[in-house]
């Protein structure tokens, strides 16, 4: 969460907050970047894949299953950061043992004091709460730049929830419908698993239904993803009339321990 590197060796967790102590190696972790400390290597990597590699694990003992004090000392054992998480009262019930991570939402001084939010597992990258508490920003479904786009949609497509003139569908083409038939686009930036969009359409404005996502196709750009809705012209003229809106929502876990939904449905 710092404008600058952070050099993690020497850094511990002390004796019995959560486990054993556990001393890290030599790590540097860059502005934006995330370590991931896992209890086990081979149970991580079946879960989770190759992809993030933990930096260090518990041998013995683990985070327990109500509610914890988690310290984190630097090296010369002053407190770096703690947390002092709970099961119950405002912390959200859904973390306690139905799949869902603890994600923190608030950044700086006192934010061990406000109840985390639960969302689906993001080892290895900041999910949307921690996107979202970066920015001061406390409402998925608000719009805080006063945009028309809502928060959710912001970050699933990348934009600034901050910026009223970055909207980020706006840049895109968005729906073009002529003789060539329709298409509609939309971006989606990378490292969004956690959130997922569908597209839906309507006659009437009152019922909504998915789009045939057969009709559905998505490209690899440098920064994210391009998905392409395409109608032939002889399927659009068989509505009068008809709308389209992308409704984006969290991931939700299972409750056999919420595998991450791919980034490419
Ligand atoms: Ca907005
Ligand atoms: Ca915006």
């Amino acid at each position: 969460m710092a404008t600058c590197d952070i050099c993690l060796t020497g850094c511990r967790f002390p004796d019995g907050k959560p486990a054993d102590e556990l001393v890290l190696g030599a790590t540097i972790l860059k502005p934006g970047e995330h370590a991931v400390i896992a209890r086990h290597s081979e149970a991580f990597k079946d879960r989770y894949g190759g992809a993030v590699t933990p930096i260090a694990y518990w041998l013995y003992g683990g985070l327990s299953g109500s509610g914890e004090t988690v310290t984190l000392l630097n090296r010369n054992g002053i407190v770096l950061d703690m947390v002092d998480y709970k099961t119950s009262g405002k912390w959200p019930k859904s973390a306690d043992g139905d799949g869902d991570s603890l994600n923190r939402t608030t950044f700086g001084l006192l934010a061990d004091r406000v109840p985390w939010q639960a969302a689906i597992p993001t080892p290895g990258y900041g999910g949307y709460w921690e996107w979202f508490g970066l920015r001061g920003i406390t409402s998925l479904e608000g719009d805080d730049d006063g945009d028309g786009v809502a928060n959710l949609i912001e970050y699933y497509t990348g934009a600034d929830p901050l910026d009223p003139t970055d909207r980020g569908l706006s840049d895109m083409q968005g729906i073009v419908a002529g003789v060539d038939g329709l298409c509609i686009s939309y971006r989606q930036a990378l490292n969004r698993p956690d959130v997922w969009a569908v597209l839906e359409e309507s006659e009437d404005l009152l019922e909504w239904r998915d789009v045939d996502i057969s009709q559905l196709s998505v490209q690899s750009m440098s920064n994210g993803y391009l998905w392409q809705f395409r109608q032939s012209s002889e399927d659009l003229a068989k509505y009068p009339q008809r709308y389209f809106r992308l409704r984006v929502s969290p991931a939700t876990a299972s409750p056999s321990g919420g595998p991450l939904p791919p980034v490419l449905p």
